[in-house]
């Protein structure tokens, strides 16, 4: 039987007063990807280790996001063909009846190297996922953006974007419903770019109240100053102009808060931020721990700073 799809309606599940301690569950992760398919909250991270040992991933899922079940392995290399090491920033969407996980593998630095990013498919949100294409579903640098950091939202008329980009570039293409191929935009163009002030990496687009909010990672990854700001605008490809950070460091709590999701309660305007920093205690630059907070909106739609939870 097929789960039923990302629940918005009764029988969701309910994170209202989620009051958990950070970090979310325990051991190395970073670039948390979070989604809530039928009763559950599911959350795919990258898992925190040197690239060639970034070989599967994990994910996590939650009634109520305080308590946390751990499914190991839910993509491993070993069912990606052409990838050789570092799976990572995992991007989860569902769409009839199929759960797909976006992924990036294998660092490439040039247009000459095999690797960018990847698509699997499962039938359920704990997989296993495999393969889709058998190849990169992007693999060159376009428009200067390393294929990287990916995310995946579908409008509310169906059309799928994939937002991504490293290395200061970004990028929005436009996913076919199969979603496993690249459209076209009305131009007949297939990346357009729309690198906000700052970008570094990190990509990741919702929809609230009709107005797009794309946020991005600044600083560098291993850095005391990794942090998350955004962009709001009318169209899901911008343009996007950055308006303000929303969550950095905080002295006293964590450092390198970023690359982040966010995850709206199911049937309330209660939304989450979830994202990796590094613990005070951190000596070693791949030490990153899931976290969330509550975010907050303005009158206006423009998000208040974010306070991070000591734990
Ligand atoms: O986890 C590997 C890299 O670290 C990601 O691509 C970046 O976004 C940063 O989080």
């Amino acid at each position: 039987d097929d789960p039923p799809p990302p629940a918005r309606t009764a029988g969701a599940p309910d994170a209202s007063t989620a009051e958990a301690g950070n970090p979310i569950v325990e051991g190395w992760y970073a670039d948390p990807d979070v989604a809530v398919y039928g009763d559950r909250f599911w959350i795919y991270p990258t898992t925190s280790r040197r690239y060639s040992e970034q070989t599967f991933m994990d994910a996590f899922s939650s009634t109520d996001m305080v308590n946390w079940t751990k499914h190991p392995k839910v993509l491993d290399i070993a069912d990606v063909a052409w990838a050789e090491y570092a799976l990572w920033a995992p991007a989860p969407v569902f769409r009839d009846g199929k759960y797909y996980l976006y992924f990036a593998a294998n660092d490439i630095q040039s247009d000459s190297e095999l690797g960018g990013i990847g698509v699997a498919v499962a039938d359920r949100p704990e997989g296993p996922y495999k393969d889709a294409i058998g190849g990169p579903l992007v693999s060159r640098f376009h428009n200067g953006a390393q294929p990287i950091d990916q995310d995946v939202f579908i409008d509310d008329d169906g059309q799928a974007y994939m937002y991504y980009g490293g290395w200061g570039h970004a990028n929005v293409v436009k996913l076919n419903p199969d979603m496993t191929s690249l459209g076209t935009f009305s131009d007949g163009s297939t990346y357009k770019e729309i690198t906000p002030e700052n970008y570094v990496e990190g990509s990741y687009m919702f929809k609230r109240d009709g107005t797009y909010y794309m946020m991005w990672s600044e600083g560098g990854w291993t850095g005391p100053n990794y942090s998350v700001s955004y962009a709001m605008s009318d169209s899901p490809t911008g343009p996007f102009k950055k308006i303000d950070r929303v969550l950095a460091q905080d002295p006293a709590v964590a450092r390198g808060s970023g690359h982040n999701s966010v995850v709206n309660v199911p049937g309330t305007d209660i939304w989450y931020i979830v994202y990796h920093r590094r613990p005070l205690s951190e000596t070693d630059g791949n030490h990153r721990a899931l976290a969330y907070d509550r975010i907050d909106f303005n009158s206006d739609g423009t998000i208040r700073p974010v306070t991070m939870k000591v734990n």
